[in-house]
């Protein structure tokens, strides 16, 4: 799982219009943007940076690699590194103990207050770790009631789970699930271990599903909240996944993620081996909107690390070493104290941002609930208008606002704004990582390598926003037919990008819809 440290934005919150900072995140506010689910799902949800894309810009999530070991093997995975069930392959992660998952925890939310989840996501499968697993959320279920636990599995344990999951009030739960259908299955997973043996080909995938599926269906009778992972593997997986999302969403998942496939040779998977390629963003952005149809999409997954610490997108993991979390002293009474004024701060910072926009009442992701009401999705690159659709890439450490230099930025958020009954509709499509263009110092500015495949990165994307860029990258963006843009730090992203994308349309500069094949987050 991945990361990143929450940069407090000095956001136009701060004005008396913030509201009442309402932390519960239940003040009803019609321009709330959560306002649509039922008050116990929003409760649930409000604050957790995976469940809601725009929590995610706000709230920071850790995972505490607690459980070694795992029941079944993938060919997308080697287990001497993360979990790819929603890791990043290629760091291996420090093995915890419950008892110093339990003190990284309490230091963490000390440190960074705005942490609202604890994940245990691997790096094998939680539930295939039961007694280490479980052991780590009961004492943090009693020493850090603050905190929203959340766990992530391959589903094979899940049923016989299910009960000790409800007791120790893990509200949110992930299973990967990369197809329903034996077949696909026995191309994905060549083993599981299930009652003592090893069971190979279609007859293991067969269980596998056949547990995956009862286990959603028990916690989804609970009302856990569950979301779906699904690895897009080009040739093996993708046509089959609208099914997998009719399916999931017929038993009641909140939630599909449908991540790529991630295979390096040097990650020495049998994918990565056998030169298995991943999908283009294209593709991925393809079938994400494929399984959306009437279904809830996550785009805003970073599949981060195992041992993630932070906000979505950035690494604070060697903060909180062992040794380092040994060496702290947690007073969790005082910190608690601390992490109420600061999650009650963010919230008036929200509530603020959404006063402002009192006529946009939606996530730009729509779960389930919501679409079962009857809302429905705007397509990608789809206008009521004759103006077309243009992408946006957005430099933020979060907050919901622009507020990061174009050569500080570690990734990009990718939005498509499109002119939609005189009004302009602005739409979160994903993610674009990059490398780091100024590392500061007298170094700023050399990486021109780091340039180039920021620029190839953006293929696709009209305007660049951030809250600052020098010339040098400024010229170099402008020659390759990007709109570089400094002119609105601090403010909303999704205004910024409309007001840019208003600017440009009135100056002539959309006239002709973006390249298919440029579309891509
Ligand atoms: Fe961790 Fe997963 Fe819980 Fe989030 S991550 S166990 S739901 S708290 Fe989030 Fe990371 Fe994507 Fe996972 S961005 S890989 S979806
Ligand atoms: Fe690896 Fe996770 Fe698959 Fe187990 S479930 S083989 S740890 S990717």
């Amino acid at each position: 799982m991945a990361l990143e440290a929450l940069d407090q934005p000095k956001s136009p919150a701060a004005s008396p219009a913030a509201g009442s900072g309402c932390a519960s995140g239940s003040c009803g506010s019609s321009a709330d943007k959560l306002a649509h689910l039922p008050e116990h799902i929003r409760a649930k949800v409000h604050n957790h940076p995976c469940f809601s894309e725009e929590a995610h810009h706000h709230y920071a999530r850790m995972h505490v690699a607690v459980a070694p070991a795992c029941n079944i093997q993938c060919h997308y995975c080697n287990r001497k590194y993360d979990c790819s069930n929603e890791s990043r392959p290629g760091v291996v992660s420090e093995l915890l103990t419950p008892e110093q998952a339990v003190a990284k925890t309490l230091a963490v939310a000390a440190e960074i207050p705005q942490m609202t989840v604890l994940g245990i996501a691997g790096p094998g499968d939680p539930l295939a770790n039961p007694e280490r697993t479980l052991a780590t959320f009961r004492a943090l279920s009693e020493k850090a009631p603050d905190i929203k636990l959340c766990v992530s599995t391959n589903g094979l344990a899940l049923p016989a789970l299910v009960d000790e999951i409800c007791e120790h009030n893990i509200d949110h739960v992930t299973i990967t699930i990369n197809c329903v259908d034996p077949e696909i299955g026995a191309k994905i997973y060549p083993w599981i271990f299930w009652n003592n043996r090893r069971i190979k080909g279609v007859k293991a995938a067969k269980i596998l599903i056949e547990q995956q599926q009862q286990g959603l269906q028990m916690l989804c009778d609970r009302g856990v909240l569950v979301k779906v992972n699904s690895v897009l593997i080009p040739g093996v997986n993708d046509a089959h996944l609208p099914e997998v999302s009719r399916v999931v969403k017929a038993k009641g998942a909140f939630l599909h993620n449908v991540m790529p496939l991630i295979a390096e040779p040097e990650h020495g998977t049998f994918y990565g081996l056998m030169g298995q390629r991943g999908p283009s963003h294209d593709e991925l952005q393809t079938l994400q909107d494929a399984c959306a149809g009437d279904m809830a999409m996550m785009r805003h997954c970073r599949q981060c690390r195992a041992d993630a610490v932070g906000m979505l997108g950035e690494d604070r993991g060697a903060e909180f070493s062992n040794e380092k979390v040994a060496a702290m002293d947690i007073d969790y009474a005082a910190a608690m104290a601390r992490r109420a004024e600061v999650h009650a701060a963010i919230e008036a910072n929200r509530s603020a941002q959404q006063q402002q926009r009192p006529d946009q009442p939606s996530e730009t992701f729509v779960p389930i609930t919501a679409l079962l009401d009857g809302r429905k999705q705007r397509q990608p690159g789809s206008t009521t208008a004759a103006a077309p659709a243009a992408r946006f890439a957005v430099a933020s450490t979060g907050g919901g606002v622009i507020n990061q230099h174009f050569g500080h930025a570690r990734e990009f958020l990718v939005y498509e704004a499109a002119s939609v009954d005189q009004d302009v509709d602005v739409r979160f499509l994903g993610t674009r990582k990059v490398d780091l263009y100024c590392a500061g110092g007298d170094t700023c500015g050399e990486a021109e390598d780091a340039l180039a495949d920021t620029i190839r990165t953006l293929a696709g994307v009209t305007g660049v926003l951030c809250s600052k860029i020098g010339i040098e990258p400024w010229d170099r963006l402008e020659a390759a037919g990007l709109v570089p843009n400094g002119e609105h730090a601090m403010e909303p992203i999704e205004d910024a990008v409309a007001a840019l994308y208003r600017e440009l349309l009135a100056a002539g500069r959309l006239t002709a819809p973006p390249a298919a094949t440029a579309l891509s987050a």
